[in-house]
């Protein structure tokens, strides 16, 4: 099996220093946070940012501070895949902000889904318009498939160009599709050939998803976004600690974690 990547994501929208102290929001904060996740083996950051009150903002300004932040602290520089997602509620045209930094990656919401009591917004003429900037750019996407209906919506992309192969997607679970085993199998099943995959267990879910990833020959996602517990009732420090605990998830399968370099070949990127 290739070299598992680790994707950290750091900060998130939804969540607040309420939920956990260890959010970082200032961008020396996560700056900081960065460095130790990529010292830790992640080699993929996603990333949000947030304003001076700490509020969730898609200005591009503060993700071009905060990505030269992120450059001056991490050699090699990992992969930068900024969220074009934001925050639930965002207006769609505010979250192609992002994409002005030119980051390695973004993230490309494949369509709508509730979201808690919301809905998070992604109409597919929204969805093709992002693709295409994305795909202008040079700015390789990471399809987020919430949804088997996201997974339809991508594969139809990408047969109309809207995607270049080989495409990579990550399976959100827990948010709208139950973090099974079974469902799991089933999007794995649906990718098409040559496609590379992550998967991102939401709360509880992130570990138990996350073993089934490296089984199976597919990538990891953990982070404070998606979950602030290291174990039942103990906050991660950091993102940093739930990175470690996928490496040694890792080891525990006989995966290598990829380098920063090893997961800049494997995702096509120079
Ligand atoms: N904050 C969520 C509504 C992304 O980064 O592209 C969406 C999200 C996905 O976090
Ligand atoms: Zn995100």
């Amino acid at each position: 099996m290739k070299p598992v990547i680790i994707t950290a994501a750091l900060v998130g929208a939804e969540l607040t220093k309420e939920k956990t102290p260890y959010l970082p929001v200032t961008p020396d904060e996560i700056a900081e946070a960065a460095r130790l996740a990529v010292a830790a083996g992640a080699a993929i950051l996603h990333l949000h940012v947030r304003d001076d009150q700490g509020r969730p903002t898609n200005d591009a300004e503060r993700f071009r501070e905060v990505l030269e932040k992120i450059k001056k602290v991490c050699r090699p520089t990992p992969i930068l895949q900024v969220s074009t997602g934001g925050m639930v509620g965002d207006s769609l045209e505010s979250r192609f902000q992002s994409l002005a930094v030119k980051p390695d990656m973004a993230s490309l919401n494949a369509g709508s889904v509730n979201f808690g009591t919301e809905i998070f917004e992604n109409p597919l003429p929204f969805v093709k318009q992002m693709a295409t900037r994305q795909r202008d750019r040079d700015i390789k996407p990471e399809i987020e498939i919430y949804d088997l209906s996201h997974l339809e919506t991508a594969l139809q992309l990408i047969q109309e160009g809207y995607i270049h192969p080989p495409a990579h997607f990550q399976f959100v679970m827990g948010v709208a599709l139950a973090a099974t085993e079974q469902n799991l199998r089933l999007l794995v099943s649906r990718l098409p050939a040559g496609a590379t995959w992550t998967v991102a267990g939401i709360g509880r879910h992130q570990f138990p998803m996350a073993e089934l990833a490296l089984q199976w020959g597919g990538h990891v996602r953990v982070g404070l976004e998606d979950n602030i517990y290291l174990e039942k009732g103990v906050l991660a420090k950091g993102s940093y600690e739930l990175v470690e605990k996928a490496v040694a998830l890792a080891q525990g399968q006989r995966r290598v974690v990829a380098t920063v370099l090893e997961a800049r070949k494997i995702s096509g990127l120079s």
